[in-house]
Parts: structure tokens; C-alpha cells; sequence
């Protein structure tokens, strides 16, 4: 019953979350499908915020010539031109954000959550 009853309100919370994002038009279609989706596997999540971690300490910290390559279009998510330390902390406090408000940790939710929380232009 608890789990039905949790299942019920994360689909209204998406519904809702759907309906909002539709005031928003350009949110997802600027910052396209895959932003902070740094492995490709469809979700935004501490797996990606560890590999932009890696790439950081490998390129700026270590200096490793032949560090691991990220695609920067997804890697940068706040859009400053680097990939930092910060990219990883906004994954993190998005996929906080999504487990404790039932919404899918995707790059469409990611990028409203970016616009909705200032990091970038709506
Ligand atoms: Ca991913
Ligand atoms: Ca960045």
C-alpha cells in the first residue's frame, strides 16, 4: 500500500512537473536530450558526476596527458565552458533533488532543473 500509494504521487509530481515545463518551451530544446548524461545511459546521476570528477582531477589536477575524454556538451551542464568540479556538484544536487521530490532523474528534468534553480538562462 505504501509503495502504490509513493508510485501515485511520483506520477503526479511528473504530471505536475510535465505541465510546468511546458510554460517553459525552450528549456529542454537549448540544452538538448543527453545534458549531464555523461555515459550515455539515459539517466543523470553520481555515475556521470564521478566521471566528470575523474576527468577534473586527471586533466587539472594529475596533468595526465592522456586522461579520459568526456563529451563536453553533456559534461559541461552549467554551460561555462569548462568541465569542473561544479558540473559534478550540480548532478549531485539534482539526483538529491529528484529522489526526494519523485521525478526522474533524466537531462529533460536535469535542464528544467537548471532553469528553474538559475544556473541557466530559461
Ligand atoms: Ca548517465
Ligand atoms: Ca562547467
Amino acid at each position: 500500500m505504501k509503495h502504490f500509494f509513493k508510485k501515485t504521487i511520483a506520477t503526479i509530481l511528473s504530471v505536475a512537473t510535465l505541465a510546468t515545463a511546458a510554460v517553459i518551451p525552450n528549456a529542454s530544446a537549448m540544452y538538448s536530450w543527453t545534458l549531464g548524461d555523461v555515459n550515455d545511459d539515459n539517466y543523470v546521476n553520481e555515475t556521470d558526476a564521478r566521471l566528470i570528477l575523474r576527468y577534473y582531477t586527471e586533466v587539472y589536477v594529475a596533468h595526465k596527458p592522456n586522461h579520459i575524454s568526456l563529451p563536453k556538451s553533456r559534461a559541461d551542464v552549467n554551460k561555462d565552458g569548462a568541465i569542473t568540479i561544479e558540473d559534478a556538484q550540480l548532478i549531485l544536487m539534482f539526483e538529491d533533488y529528484a529522489e526526494t521530490h519523485y521525478i526522474p532523474k533524466t537531462s529533460w528534468f536535469f535542464a528544467i532543473y537548471l532553469t528553474d534553480h538559475g544556473v541557466l538562462p530559461i
